[in-house]
Formats: structure tokens, C-alpha cells, sequence
């Protein structure tokens, strides 16, 4: 089934049509208080990174080809596996309800988001739909406003704007939690994670003989290396990059971010038309995202995919587009 653009008032509606909040408090916000538990955690991943991408060289090629995103290698195995959990699953699927999933792919699903490690599908969803409805407000939580490296990692180093947990309270989420992947999700999430995202990727390469001690740093890296790719979506997608679609928001088209983010760079698209599945209008151009939610569609397993009629992207275009729309739509040919 081909995808609509006649959808009725998505699930998610309430979430993505109003604008920042007026009653956000600007300049009221309370002194940052820094959770040194996670400063730490964070700082020895990304130095466990470094010391997987020392071992690289000397790695089995089977493992580079397991576990990292090798754009040489037909084998594009946790990388995309675990970014295909929170594109396809957590984001396109829970947070926004851009397309519907049978259990069985919605099951995939909550399994390959346990190895990106991102927090569970619920919390995930909740804190997307807040990002989206208060975006760039103190509300959000990675508010652009306070600079790259609170939208990048720094808000995940800080406890949360309480304007965060009051709007975010208001928000429902009765259509995720009521998914029962979702809670299952929810009850297993810790021991699910670990055994995704560390154990099973570290003990896989040891079938050709890898050490375990090279298979679980490169794991790290894999882990890392996810990580900043979807938070460069949040920092760098909401500074740079042109706004064919509207000029009045921050979030851009940043077509390297597309690159490493399975297609979701078009950031400029996504929050004007957030309902839409393909989170561009470019079809399967830099969006490996795109393309597994069509293909699992050709298997019956996806459908209801939301689309935005090329007349409303025209009309929008033109009423609130920075000019570049043509420009930019050509140079991705
Ligand atoms: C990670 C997530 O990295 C990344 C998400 C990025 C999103 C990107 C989106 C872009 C589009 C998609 C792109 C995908 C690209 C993928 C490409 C892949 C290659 N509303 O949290 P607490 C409540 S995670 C309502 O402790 P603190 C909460 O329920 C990385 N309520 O706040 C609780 O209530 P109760 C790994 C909310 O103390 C209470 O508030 N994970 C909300 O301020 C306290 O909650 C980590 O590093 C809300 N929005 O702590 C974990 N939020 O008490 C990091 C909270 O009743 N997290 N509440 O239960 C933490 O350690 C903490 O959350 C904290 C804040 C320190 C950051
Ligand atoms: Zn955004
Ligand atoms: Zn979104």
C-alpha cells in the first residue's frame, strides 16, 4: 500500500501543533546542578571509545564488519541495528505515530532499541514529544538556546529544567505506555540493554576468534559513535544548515548529520511536517531509515505511513521557506 497524505488528527497531533510555550519561564531558570555519576560514565565511554578505535587496526575484519557501520561493508550490523531501534522504532514509530507496526516488527524493534541504549521507548518518547512542542524553550529538553554542548551531551550531565518535568507531565503518553511491547520494554530495560548493547556484541566476534577485550572496546566505540550521531541531531541540526521549509525555527536540512543519522538530519522538514514517516520529501535520498520502514511495509508488517502531499509542502514552501527550497532539493541529486 502506497503511503497516505489524507491522514486524519494523528495521535500525536496535540504534541507537535502548538507553538513554544508563553508561559515557558526564560531567565528564572534555577542554577545548574551537575550529576557528576553520569560526567563520569560518559567520560570513560568516550575514553573507552578512543581505546577501541587504537585497536581497530589489529581487529578481526569480521568484527569490524559486526559491529561498526562500514560504508564498504555489506555488513552493517549493530551500527545500523541500534540506530534503526531509535530512527525507526523510538522516534518514527512511538514518539511521532507516523506509520502503524504489526507486533512482530514492533517487537524487532523494541529489541534493536535496547542496544542503542538511549533510555527506554517511553522515556525516549517522552522527552522527543517535549523537544518538540516546547522546541528551543526552557522546556525542551536540549534547548538549542543553551549552545552546543547542552544540546549535544551537556543535558544529559545536568538535572532537568524543572519547566522539562512540568510540560512534560502535561503530555500524554497514554498511546505509548498502553503499546505492551512498550511496558514490557519498560520492565526489562536495564538488564535488556547491557545484555544488547555490551554483551552480546562483545561475545559474538569471539565465534572467529576475536579477544574479548578487542570486541568489547570497539563495542564502546560503536556505542559512542551512535551516541554522537544522534545527538548531532539536537546540536548541529538545530544550528546549521538551510530552512527550505521555515525560516522561523531552528532546525535545518544538515545533510552530513542525514549521513550518519539514517536520514534524520532533515531537521528543517521534520519539525514542520513531524507527522510525516519519511522525516524528508527527498524518498530514499540519505535516508536508510526511509527504506526498511518501505520495505517492511512490502512485507505487511508496516502501514499507514503519513505522508504530506507535495501541495502543502509547495504552499508551505513558499509561505515560510528560506528560498533554498530548489536549490537544495537539486543538490542531493
Ligand atoms: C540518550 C538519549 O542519549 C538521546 C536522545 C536524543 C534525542 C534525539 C532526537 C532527534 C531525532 C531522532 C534522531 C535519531 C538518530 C539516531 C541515529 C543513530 C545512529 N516529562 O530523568 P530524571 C520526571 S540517553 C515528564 O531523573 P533529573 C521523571 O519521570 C544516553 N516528566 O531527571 C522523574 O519522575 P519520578 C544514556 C519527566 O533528576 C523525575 O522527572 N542515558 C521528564 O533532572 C526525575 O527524572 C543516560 O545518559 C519529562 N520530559 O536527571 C541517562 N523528564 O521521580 C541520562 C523527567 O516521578 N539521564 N521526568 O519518577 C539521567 O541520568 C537523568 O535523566 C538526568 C536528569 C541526569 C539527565
Ligand atoms: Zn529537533
Ligand atoms: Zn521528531
Amino acid at each position: 500500500m502506497a503511503p497516505r497524505n489524507d491522514f486524519g488528527p494523528p495521535v500525536h497531533m496535540e504534541v507537535t501543533k502548538d507553538l513554544p510555550s508563553p508561559t515557558a519561564q526564560d531567565g528564572k531558570a534555577p542554577p545548574t546542578q551537575i550529576v557528576w555519576r553520569n560526567v563520569v560514565i560518559m567520560s570513560l565511554l568516550h575514553m573507552g571509545a578512543i581505546f577501541g578505535l587504537f585497536l581497530l587496526p589489529s581487529a578481526h575484519p569480521y568484527t569490524l564488519m559486526w559491529v561498526m557501520k562500514c560504508l564498504c561493508s555489506p555488513a552493517v550490523i549493530c551500527y545500523s541495528l541500534s540506530a534503526l531501534g531509535v530512527t525507526a522504532g523510538a522516534h518514527r514509530l512511538w514518539a511521532h505515530r507516523s506509520y502503524k507496526a504489526r507486533l512482530p516488527l514492533r517487537i524487532f524493534l523494541a529489541i534493536i532499541n535496547c542496544m542503542s541504549l538511549q533510555n527506554d521507548i517511553y522515556d525516549w518518547s517522552r522527552d522527543h514529544r517535549v523537544h518538540h512542542k516546547y522546541s528551543e524553550t526552557p522546556a525542551d529538553p536540549h534547548n538549542a538556546k543553551r549552545g552546543f554542548f547542552f544540546a549535544h551531551i551537556g543535558w544529559l550531565l545536568v538535572r532537568k529544567h524543572p519547566d522539562v518535568i512540568t510540560k512534560g507531565k502535561q503530555i500524554d503518553l497514554t498511546d505509548v505506555l498502553n503499546d505492551p511491547v512498550v511496558k514490557v520494554q519498560r520492565k526489562l530495560y536495564a538488564p535488556a540493554a547491557v545484555l544488547m548493547c555490551f554483551i552480546i556484541p562483545t561475545l559474538v566476534p569471539s565465534l572467529w576468534g576475536e579477544s574479548l577485550v578487542t570486541a568489547f572496546f570497539i563495542s564502546v566505540l560503536r556505542y559512542v559513535l551512535a551516541l554522537n550521531a544522534t545527538w548531532l541531531v539536537n546540536s548541529a541540526a538545530h544550528m546549521w544548515g538551510n530552512k527550505p521549509y521555515d525560516k522561523f525555527i531552528n532546525p535545518s536540512q544538515n545533510f552530513p548529520v542525514a549521513v550518519l543519522a539514517m536520514g534524520e538530519g532533515w531537521h528543517n522538514y521534520h519539525h514542520t511536517f513531524p507527522y510525516d514517516y519519511a522525516t524528508s520529501e527527498l524518498g530514499w535520498k540519505v535516508n536508510p531509515t526511509t527504506v526498511f520502514i518501505d520495505f517492511m511495509a512490502r512485507l505487511g508488517l508496516a502501514y499507514d505511513r503519513k505522508k504530506v502531499s507535495p501541495n502543502v509542502i509547495r504552499a508551505r514552501v513558499s509561505r515560510t521557506g528560506d528560498g533554498t527550497w530548489e536549490k537544495s532539493a537539486q543538490s542531493i541529486d
